[in-house]
C-alpha cells in the first residue's frame, strides 16, 4: 500500500459561520471534492499524525463510500487509530459521546441532517472538536482558509475495510476499530435516566410510536426503548435506516412527520410520541392531541429535570438559541439559576457546558441536550420525557397545562418561507438590518415597536463575539418578532421568521397559537414586506 500525494485546485469549501459543509450529493462526489475538505480539516487542525479520529455518519447515500474515502486519507495522513461506527453508523449525539467517552483527537460526522438525502439529495460532513462539540468559528475558518490554498491531499492506495462487524481492522501503518454504533451512547443514557421508573411505565400499558423517519435513531430507539425499556416491538416506526429516508424528508416537524400529527389526533393515538431528525441530534414530542413546542419542550424538560437521576442534583444554568422563546427563561428564574441567550447553532453552548455555567440547552428548532454529550441528543429528550412521565404519572397535556398554569405561556410560532431567491431574501434582510433606528415608536395594527436590534453576542467564557445574528424587533405588548436566514440549506434562500408572545398565567390549551400570534404575524410580515420582496402569501412550513 502506498501514500498518494494527488495535487488538486482549493475549493471554495464550507462558507465562514457555518457548521459544517453542505452540498448536493452529486458535489461531493466530484473528483476530490470530499478529499479536499477532509485535508483542509487535517491541516488545519495541525496535522494527523499519531491521532486517533472518531468517523461516521446518518447512513446517506454515500456515507459508504465517503467513510472509506476518509479512512484512507486519515491513515495517509499518518492517524494512528479510527473509531468507526459500524456500517459507517454514528449519530450526531452518538458520535459526540464517543469523541467524548474515548477521548478521541475529535470526528468527522457525515450528515446534512433533516435534508433529503439520495444521489439527488444533500450530503454533508462537519468535524467536532475533541470536547465531543462542534468545531468553533476559529476552527471552521481556519478549514475555511486551508480549503482555499489547498493543493494536495494524501491518500493511501488501498482496498475498502470491511466494516459490517466490529473489531479491530489494519489499514497501512493505522488500526481501524469499528465499534458497535449503539453501545456508548446507551450507557449514557442508562447512567442518566430512571430505567426501572420507566420499564414500570411501559409495563402499566403506557404507549407509544417513535417515528425514526427510516434515518439514523432507528438502532438507538429500538435497543433503548423496546429491547431495554421493555415498550413492544412496533414502538418504533420506520426504524430501519436508508440510504434515502425511505425518500422522505428527516425533519421532524408537523409538515414533514404529518402521519404521526395524524396519528395522535385519530382515535388510535398512543399516550406518546417522539420523532427525530436524519442525524438523531433533534426531536419531536407529542402527546394525545397536542404537538409540544421545543420552546415549551426545553422549559418543562428544564423545570422537571431533577425526577432524573442524572439531573437530581439541580442545574447549574439554561442556555437557549435567541430564536428561542423566552419560556426556558422563566424556569431559569424560579429556580434561581443562570439563564443564557446565545445565537442559532448548538456549537454556542460548549463554552457554557465545559465552563459548567450550563445543564441544559435547547433551540426552537427541536433540539435539546445537555452536558452529557456536547451535541444536541434527540433520544436524550424523548428519554427526558419518558422519565417525567414516568414519575409524575400525569398526561403530556397535563403537564404543559400544569407548566402554563404555574409560569405563563409564551405563544410562539416559526414561519419559514422555503427555497426563494436568494438575492431578494438578502436584501429583505440588509433593509431590515438598516432600520433598526427608526422603527421604534412606530405602530404596526394592534402593536406597538418597543425597541429593534441585530442580535449580536459576546462568549461569557471565552469573549468570542459573532454579529449579524438576527433582527429582532420588540413590541410593547410583551411579544417578539426575529428574522434570519437559514444557513443549512443548499438552493435558494430560507427566510425564517420566528413570533412570539407571552401571556401570563394562562393554560388555555385549546387557543391555537397562529390565532393567538395572527397581529405579531401580520406585523412581521408587514414590516418586512414579504409578500412584496418574495411573492409569497404564506410560508411553506409553520412549526
Ligand atoms: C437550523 C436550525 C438551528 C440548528 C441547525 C443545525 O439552522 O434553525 O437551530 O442548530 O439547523 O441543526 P438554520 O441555519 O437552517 O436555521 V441540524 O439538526 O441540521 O445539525
Ligand atoms: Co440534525
Amino acid at each position: 500500500m502506498r501514500v498518494k500525494s494527488v495535487s488538486t485546485n482549493p475549493i471554495a469549501g464550507q462558507e465562514p459561520g457555518t457548521s459544517g459543509l453542505r452540498r448536493k450529493t452529486a458535489v461531493f462526489m466530484e473528483p476530490g471534492y470530499l478529499e479536499n475538505f477532509v485535508q483542509s480539516v487535517f491541516d488545519a487542525v495541525g496535522g494527523l499524525a499519531g491521532k486517533t479520529l472518531t468517523a461516521g455518519g446518518d447512513g446517506r447515500y454515500f456515507n459508504d463510500r465517503a467513510i472509506q474515502i476518509i479512512l484512507r486519507m486519515a491513515a495517509a495522513n499518518g492517524a494512528a487509530r479510527v473509531l468507526v461506527g459500524r456500517d459507517g453508523l454514528l449519530s450526531t449525539p452518538a458520535a459526540s459521546a464517543v469523541i467524548r467517552t474515548r477521548g478521541t483527537d475529535g470526528g468527522l460526522i457525515l450528515s446534512a441532517s433533516h435534508n433529503p438525502a439520495g444521489e439527488h439529495g444533500d450530503f454533508g460532513i462537519k468535524y467536532n472538536i475533541p470536547s465531543g462539540g462542534p468545531a468553533p468559528e476559529s476552527v471552521t475558518d481556519a478549514i475555511y482558509r486551508r480549503s482555499l490554498e489547498i493543493d494536495r491531499y494524501q491518500i493511501l492506495d488501498a482496498a475498502d475495510v470491511d466494516l459490517s462487524t466490529t473489531g479491530i481492522r489494519t489499514l497501512g501503518a493505522m488500526s481501524v476499530e469499528v465499534i458497535d454504533p449503539v453501545d456508548i451512547h446507551a450507557g449514557i443514557m442508562q447512567s442518566l435516566f430512571d430505567f426501572d421508573a420507566i420499564r414500570a411505565l411501559f409495563a402499566s400499558g403506557f404507549t407509544m410510536r417513535f417515528d425514526a423517519m427510516h434515518a439514523v435513531t432507528g438502532p438507538y430507539a429500538k435497543a433503548v426503548l423496546e429491547d431495554e425499556l421493555g415498550a413492544p416491538s412496533g414502538t418504533v416506526l420506520n426504524g430501519e435506516p436508508m440510504a434515502d429516508f425511505g425518500a422522505g424528508y428527516p425533519d421532524p416537524n408537523p409538515v414533514h412527520a404529518r402521519t404521526l400529527v395524524e396519528l395522535m389526533t385519530g382515535p388510535d393515538a398512543p399516550d406518546f410520541a417522539a420523532a427525530s431528525d436524519g442525524d438523531g441530534d433533534r426531536n419531536m414530542i407529542l402527546g394525545r392531541d397536542i404537538i409540544v413546542t421545543p420552546s415549551d419542550s426545553l422549559a418543562v424538560l428544564a423545570a422537571n429535570a431533577h425526577l432524573a437521576p442524572g439531573y437530581s442534583g439541580g442545574l447549574r444554568g439554561i442556555a437557549r438559541s435567541m430564536p428561542t422563546s423566552r419560556a426556558a427563561d422563566r424556569v431559569a428564574a424560579k429556580l434561581g439559576i443562570g439563564a443564557f441567550e446565545t445565537p442559532t447553532g448548538w456549537k454556542f453552548f460548549g463554552t457554557l457546558l465545559d465552563a459548567g455555567l450550563a445543564t441544559i440547552c435547547g433551540e426552537e428548532s427541536a433540539g435539546t441536550g445537555s452536558n452529557h454529550v456536547r451535541e444536541k441528543d434527540g433520544l436524550w429528550a424523548v428519554l427526558l420525557w419518558l422519565n417525567i412521565l414516568a414519575r409524575r404519572r400525569e398526561s403530556v397535556r397535563e403537564i404543559l397545562n400544569a407548566h402554563w398554569s404555574e409560569f405563563g405561556r409564551d405563544y410562539y410560532t416559526r414561519h419559514d418561507y422555503e427555497g426563494v431567491d436568494k438575492a431578494a431574501a438578502e436584501a429583505l434582510m440588509a433593509d431590515l438590518r438598516r432600520r433598526p433606528a427608526d422603527l421604534p415608536g412606530r405602530r404596526c395594527g394592534a402593536l406597538r415597536i418597543a425597541a429593534a436590534d441585530d442580535f449580536s453576542y459576546r462568549d461569557p467564557v471565552d469573549g468570542s463575539s459573532a454579529n449579524g445574528q438576527g433582527v429582532r424587533i420588540f413590541f410593547e405588548e410583551d411579544a417578539r418578532a426575529v428574522f434570519r436566514l437559514s444557513g443549512t440549506g443548499t438552493a435558494g434562500a430560507t427566510l425564517r421568521v420566528y413570533q412570539e408572545r407571552f401571556e401570563p398565567g394562562s393554560g388555555e390549551l385549546g387557543l391555537d397559537p397562529q390565532q393567538t400570534l395572527a397581529p405579531v404575524i401580520a406585523a412581521a410580515s408587514d414590516i418586512a414586506e414579504i409578500h412584496a420582496r418574495l411573492g409569497r402569501l404564506a410560508p411553506d412550513v409553520r412549526t
